[in-house]
Order: C-alpha cells, then sequence, then structure tokens
C-alpha cells in the first residue's frame, strides 16, 4: 500500500480543552484513515500512479484517469489536508507569529488580529464542508475556502484557487461538532490556541524561497 496513515505528532489529549481527545481519536483514526483506504483503492490498478507522490498527484489532476479522478482528488485532497493539519497545531502553541511571517501578515491583512478575523470569516462563510486557508500565490499571502477536500494544490480551474498553503482549518463537522455542535465560529476562534506558528514560519519559508 503506497500511503500510510502518519502518526499524529502528539497524543490525541494534547490539544485539549481546545480540541477534545475523542474528536483528535475519530478524526485521525477514523477519518483521515477512510481517506488513504479509499485513496489506495482508487489507484491499485495503476502501477506508475500507485508510485506517484501525493503531491505530484494532486497538482496534476488531468494526468488522472477520469474513472478515478474523483476518487483521487476526494481522498488524495483529503489525505494531504490532514497529514498538514496534525503537524500545523500542538500543545503549548498558540500565541502570535514572529520574524517575516508577522511582518507579511501586518502587511497583507493590516494587523494580526484582522487576519484571524478574516480566516474566521472565511471558515464560517464555507458553506457546507471545506478549508480555510492562507497560502502564498505569486508571493503575496491570500485567504481563500475551498470545498470538501480541494485545495491550492489542485489550482485554480480544480480548487477555484492556486498557491503554496502554509496555514489551513478543517471546518468539517467532523473537526468540531462533538465539543463545539453547531458552533463553528466558536471552533475557529479556539483553534488559534493550538496553532503552531515555527511550523507556519517554516512554510511561509519554503513557499517565499
Ligand atoms: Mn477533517
Amino acid at each position: 500500500m503506497p500511503h500510510l496513515l502518519p502518526a499524529l505528532p502528539y497524543a490525541t489529549d494534547a490539544l485539549e480543552p481546545y480540541i477534545d481527545a475523542l474528536t483528535m481519536e475519530i478524526h485521525h483514526g477514523k477519518h483521515h484513515q477512510a481517506y488513504i483506504d479509499n485513496l489506495n483503492k482508487a489507484l491499485a490498478d495503476d502501477a506508475a500512479l500507485e508510485t506517484k507522490s501525493l503531491e505530484a498527484l494532486l497538482t496534476d489532476l488531468g494526468s488522472v484517469p477520469e474513472s478515478i479522478r474523483t476518487a483521487v482528488r476526494n481522498n488524495g485532497g483529503g489525505h494531504w489536508n490532514h497529514s498538514f493539519f496534525w503537524e500545523l497545531m500542538g500543545p503549548n502553541a498558540g500565541g502570535a507569529p514572529d520574524g517575516a511571517l508577522a511582518a507579511a501578515i501586518n502587511e497583507a491583512f493590516g494587523s494580526f488580529d484582522d487576519f484571524k478575523a478574516k480566516l474566521e470569516a472565511a471558515g464560517l462563510t464555507r458553506f457546507g464542508s471545506g478549508w480555510a486557508w492562507l497560502l502564498v500565490n505569486a508571493g503575496r499571502l491570500e485567504i481563500v475556502s475551498t470545498a470538501n477536500q480541494d485545495n491550492p494544490l489542485m489550482g485554480k480551474a480544480v480548487a477555484g484557487c492556486e498557491g503554496h498553503p502554509i496555514l489551513g482549518v478543517d471546518v468539517w463537522e467532523h473537526a468540531y461538532y462533538l465539543k463545539y455542535q453547531n458552533r463553528r465560529g466558536d471552533y475557529l476562534k479556539a483553534w488559534w490556541n493550538v496553532v503552531n506558528w515555527p511550523v507556519v514560519s517554516e512554510h511561509f519559508a519554503a513557499a517565499t524561497r
């Protein structure tokens, strides 16, 4: 099997009280695992595609046979998005970014608080399921949202946006419903307490290098 579930970089209860342990167990162990199982199933009959990296698949979905393209888009997207998401969070995290990322956020959005309000709004106004992203596109920071498991790697024609994501937040109900029920806005506000800014800064540096 080419694609495997990455281990969480912390315990399932490490993000308490902002994200509860049961949500993390189900989200990582069941939802993320299911995306991987279904991706592997979709690729099982194509040896060439099986050896392609996940990024290579998602950035060139047009080269994936039409019969499995939707399955690769949804499940490959789900695998990439969740692998990225776990690493963006951590215990004893939160606060604010510093250095070049902080300066770029202030330049693009006015202030860190304005940036947070804009990202929360992108997550809140995403109808149904999806993600809100901070990305670098042509050297500039942008906030976008995508439906389902689409992401900016898939490009404008597929996902409606393009660029290198440096932060993303899952706004599917499975990410917050056990603790926050219908209160997506409360989940988004709490989520800032678990953001691992040094990791976001590394993504920013890689995307602007
Ligand atoms: Mn999810």
